[in-house]
């Protein structure tokens, strides 16, 4: 089986690329010029937005499974480049969709969304697939233009495009413009006495729904053997935790005393106060998160002492 990784050369991508090589799939993986993919699978350039050459690697592949992970995805950089963003996310996924539709409509895709399409809506409980999304920022309406793209490519031309809602995940390697790497990164860093001890954080009272990286790409493999074209499907953990103790459980993993110092920079212009997963429509599928929050904040802070 051929399975090819759009934007392999990102955090999720290098995870994806070791469960499935484990489960001996055939991985093709495409990154952008400057980026660097670890050996063992077929490695193209691709930029997504050069419908030409998307057209090309389709038609050259023909993979029997599609994981789209390219995206610009930081909320952050999406305020501050929304076009850019607008042209990764939605004109990316329009390229791609028309290369599947016109050179390989049997494969399967896996369209990787986000919890963000939520937007501002009532928390009180878990959200579910049904609940109608409220884009609150840029990058939110760009993924959920990319999942409303997908839904009428299923209609009108019958492929088999699955949909995520994927909530915060965390793990080693990500990047630290997000807030569980970064809060890591700054504590590895006072470690090694190369910074003062003061740690620099934005706002602490949201509560977020994190799952491990590890869970989430075992999520995406489940969807993509198990997932109904035209669905979207919530992957999460099901339970939420207040930015505020996840820094206390990393300030409680280090030997330093560190001081917290709230930078307003650090704040978003719109920020969502909470929001959680309701994973039963997944779960059905036969997956479930396995790894803690705790080991994945551990594993991450080792990742950033060099451990
Ligand atoms: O911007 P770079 O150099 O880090 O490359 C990113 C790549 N990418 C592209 N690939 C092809 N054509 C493009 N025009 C293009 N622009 C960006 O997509 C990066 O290697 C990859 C996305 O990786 P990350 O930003 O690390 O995202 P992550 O955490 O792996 O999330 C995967 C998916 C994304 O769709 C997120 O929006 C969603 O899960 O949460």
């Amino acid at each position: 089986m051929k399975a090819l990784i759009i934007g392999a050369a990102g955090f999720v991508g290098g995870y994806l690329i070791d469960a499935l090589k484990a489960v001996d799939f055939d991985v093709y993986a495409t990154k952008l010029k400057h980026e660097n993919i670890d050996g063992g699978v077929n490695v193209y350039n691709l930029d997504l937005t050069d419908f030409s050459d998307v057209c090309e690697l389709i038609n050259e592949i023909k993979p029997d499974v599609i994981y789209h992970l390219a995206a610009q995805s930081s909320v952050k950089l999406s305020w501050e480049k929304p076009q850019m963003t607008a042209n990764i996310n939605i004109l990316g996924a329009i390229n791609l969709f028309e290369a599947v539709r016109l050179h390989s409509p049997s494969s399967k895709v896996l369209v990787i969304g986000s919890s963000e399409e939520y937007g501002d809506i009532d928390y009180e409980c878990a959200v579910n697939e049904e609940c109608v999304p409220q884009p609150k920022n840029i990058y939110a309406l760009t993924k959920l233009t990319q999942e409303k793209l997908a839904e009428i490519y299923v209609r009108a031309y019958n492929l088999h495009i699955i949909m995520t809602r994927s909530f915060n995940h965390i793990g080693p390697r990500q990047s630290s413009q997000f807030v569980v790497a970064d809060f890591c990164n700054q504590v590895a860093s006072i470690e090694k006495g190369e910074h003062k001890p003061i740690i620099t954080v934005g706002n602490l009272d949201s509560y977020r729904d994190f799952s491990d990286v590890r869970d989430v790409v075992r999520a995406y493999i489940v969807l993509s053997e198990k997932g109904y074209a035209g669905e979207v499907y919530n992957v999460g953990s099901g339970e939420t935790i207040q930015i505020k103790e996840i820094l206390n459980i990393i300030l409680s993993m280090s030997e330093s005393k560190i001081e917290i110092s709230v930078d307003a920079a650090k704040f978003r212009p719109i920020d969502v106060p909470s929001i959680k997963a309701d994973i039963s429509k997944i779960k059905k599928l036969g997956w479930k998160p396995e790894i803690s929050v705790k080991k994945s904040v551990s594993d991450t802070l080792d990742y950033f002492r060099g451990i």
